[in-house]
């Protein structure tokens, strides 16, 4: 479909007067792919997830167990900093927010940030309130299927606006690292990837900080 097609531009409009198009965003209605360096390759036997750092005990789940977590469905509009938004997109995944409420997962007092780390070293940091609110999930479908490679399969991170939910703050979606591998919980910020490269570090679509430079 061509960024030009009436339909697309019909639902921008839309999107735009219900107040869910950020500033300087267009409608897409693709999925464009985005990141740093190759795709990389999945394999269940060596595969696991681990959470650790500022916990009061580290986790560490194969692919197996990470199976029998408890599941949750979230509905959001995407936002890219280059410009793309993609509305209604249906996940499905781990909420970090209910395995902390679950008490699978304790934080200590004093862990205010949280560090998602990837293959091949890749990272993205957030504010530990954002990720454990209902807008961040650990995804492992899109659109009712599994990711595909290229979208991180078999697990990322995911984090965009749910209409009507003001209240929750809300990050470009490069805050969401594809090919996770581990959750690092931490008492002081540290910059990720795109964030060290220039970034912004709140990342807020609203007020469009999408870059330091
Ligand atoms: N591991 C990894 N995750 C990543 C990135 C990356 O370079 N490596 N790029 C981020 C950026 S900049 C964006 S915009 C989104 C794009 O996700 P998509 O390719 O599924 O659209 O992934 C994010 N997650
Ligand atoms: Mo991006």
């Amino acid at each position: 479909m061509s960024q030009n097609n009436p339909d697309r531009r019909q639902q921008e409009d839309e999107l735009r007067q219900e107040g869910r198009l950020p500033p300087g965003q267009a409608l897409t209605v693709k999925f464009p792919v985005l990141h740093y360096g190759p795709i990389p390759p999945f394999d269940p036997s060596t595969w696991d997830f681990r959470i650790w750092g500022e916990v009061e005990k580290e986790r560490r789940w194969d692919w197996e167990a990470f199976q029998e977590l408890p599941r949750t469905k979230l509905r959001m509009d995407i936002h890219c900093v280059t410009r793309w938004s993609k509305a209604d997109t249906e996940w499905e995944g781990v909420s970090l927010r209910q395995l902390v409420d679950q008490g699978i997962i304790l934080p200590k007092p004093e862990a205010s940030f949280v560090l998602q780390h990837c293959e091949y070293g890749f990272t993205t940091n957030l504010p530990i309130e954002v990720a454990l609110a209902d807008n961040f999930l650990l995804a492992t479908h899109y659109d009712g299927k599994p990711l595909t490679p290229e979208h991180g399969y078999p697990l990322r991170g995911t984090v965009g606006f749910i209409p009507g939910r003001e209240d929750l703050k809300t990050v470009y979606f490069w805050k969401g690292g594809k090919w996770l591998r581990s959750l690092e919980f931490m008492t002081q910020d540290r910059l990720g990837f795109w964030e060290q490269a220039g970034y912004h570090n709140e990342a807020d679509v609203w007020s469009e900080q999408r870059t330091v430079r």
